[in-house]
């Protein structure tokens, strides 16, 4: 059996009446000489209280919400006999100073600059020590979050004051770890050192409901969200001058009726991409897993977004360069109607080369396309208007068709992309090119 001894507050400076917020150990706990065992927090600081001596925990004699000042006794602990030390062996009766209490820690809650902050081993790189320092928490929170190299300022707090406590990093961590690579929102923050993202009761400012994304959503949204940050998009914006080739497809409109197919702009454009990409062969292709070599794809298979009712997917119409216009708009109503009724299989959007998102059907004039990784290159082709084009000397009206072409930069170069656009568009302007 060995005695018992009281910690008591120990010299906290000029404070008074400081409220106890966290009660770190409980009966039957074995602590070291040093550990925290509360929790104090004034207007200015936040500091904990360490264990003078080592032993266990035997009773505690406050709890969170208590206000204490020097002296007072925090709990009890148990020294086995042979660990006492005889100049420290009776505990004492009246408040007084422990022997050898080490001093608190206090931690400035605001305007701290970074350096204030304690530990400082292995801060993993995506800490940012001025958010760290500035964070609501107790020093034992963030010893916590510094082992798992969690950034205290994108954490939100739970605790009284927005106070961060142990909870919030666990909760946190685990949010972060349930997102899919790249993550969304606040989990993407973590890796990217980016701020938190914002927590905003919006009932607070008006009516709201809540609106669950499609299922189709809820799969594709962290993969544009991965292919968004991590492929280095520019996107290259141009105007195809359609207007014969719109004369020809109208032309034809009859034909293709009477064959079952509609023959829209699209079908044209698939043919017209095919020719680009023949001439520019980077397009078609993917980096290679190591980053240091493309993989040039000799077959032609062309993705296209389809808007259905669950949301947006991406089948693919295969060896469009093999393919008549006739044919590619029959298959590309198969695909698109299969997509619509929501009978797509993963292999019917498997294995594209390029992609297509067009928006011609609806409006708009140019939009930035998210490249559909891991191919290198989409195409975005916005609603066709009458423009005063000039012309030989005047000005002259014609149809023109808004592209906009995102690459990846790693894979291709501005020049290759500026070459690739301006070869689509001369194609499009004189759709017998794809003769050539
Ligand atoms: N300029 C002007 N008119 C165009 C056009 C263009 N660039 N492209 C199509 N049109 C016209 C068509 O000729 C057709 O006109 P009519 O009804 O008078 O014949 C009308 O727009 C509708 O075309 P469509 O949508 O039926 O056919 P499509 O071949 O152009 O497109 C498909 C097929 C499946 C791609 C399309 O229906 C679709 O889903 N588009 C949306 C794709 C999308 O959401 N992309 C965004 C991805 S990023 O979130």
């Amino acid at each position: 059996m060995g005695s018992l001894r009281d910690v008591l507050v120990p010299d906290i400076g000029d404070f008074k009446n400081i409220p106890v917020i966290e009660v770190l150990v409980k009966p039957g706990d074995t602590v070291k000489a040093e550990d925290s065992l509360i929790t104090l927090e004034s207007d200015k600081a936040t500091m904990e209280v360490p264990a003078p001596f080592a032993g266990v925990v035997k009773e505690l004699k406050i709890k969170p919400g208590d206000k204490v000042s020097e002296g007072a006794a925090i709990l009890s602990i148990e020294i086995s006999d042979s660990a006492a030390a005889p100049a420290t062996a009776a505990a004492p009766a009246a408040p007084q100073k422990p022997p050898a209490v080490p001093a608190p820690a206090p931690v400035a809650q605001a305007a701290a600059p970074a350096a204030a902050t304690a530990p400082q081993a292995a801060v993993p790189a995506a800490i940012n020590e001025e958010g760290f320092a500035l964070a609501h928490a107790s020093p034992s929170v963030r010893r916590f979050a510094r082992e798992l190299g969690v950034d205290l300022g994108r954490v939100k707090g739970s605790g009284p004051k927005e106070r961060i406590l142990k909870e919030d990093i666990a909760g946190f961590v685990k949010t972060a770890l349930a997102q899919p690579a790249g993550g969304s929102g606040g989990g993407a923050g973590l890796s990217l050192g980016l701020p938190a993202w914002p927590q905003v009761d919006f009932a607070k400012f008006g009516p709201v409901e809540n609106l669950p994304l499609s299922r189709i959503k809820k799969i594709s949204g962290p993969f544009l969200h991965r292919n968004w940050v991590s492929i280095p998009h520019v996107t290259q914006n141009d105007e195809a001058d359609i207007t014969e080739l719109e004369a020809f497809r109208k032309s034809m409109a009859d034909e293709a009726q009477k064959q079952g197919v509609k023959l829209t702009p699209l079908v044209f454009v698939m043919k017209a991409v095919v020719t680009a990409l023949k001439g520019h062969p980077e397009f078609n292709s993917s980096l290679a897993p190591a980053g240091d070599a493309l993989i040039l794809k000799h077959y032609y298979h062309i993705g296209v977004a389809v808007d259905t009712p669950g949301g947006l997917v991406v089948p693919v119409v295969r060896n469009v360069d093999q393919k008549g216009m006739l044919q590619l708009a029959k298959e590309l109503g198969e695909i698109s109607a299969k997509a619509r009724d929501g009978k797509l299989v993963p292999a019917d959007m498997q294995g594209g080369t390029f992609s297509i998102s067009s928006l011609g059907g609806i409006g708009g004039t140019h939009f930035t396309p998210i490249i559909n990784a891991p191919e290198v290159a989409i195409l975005g082709v916005s609603k066709s208007s009458m423009k005063p084009v000039w012309k030989d000397g005047q000005f002259v009206p014609r149809l023109m068709m808004p592209l906009s072409l995102s690459y990846d930069h790693r894979a291709v170069d501005g020049a290759q992309g500026a070459r690739f656009i301006t070869k689509l568009s001369a194609v499009l302007s004189d759709i017998r090119r794809v003769l050539l």
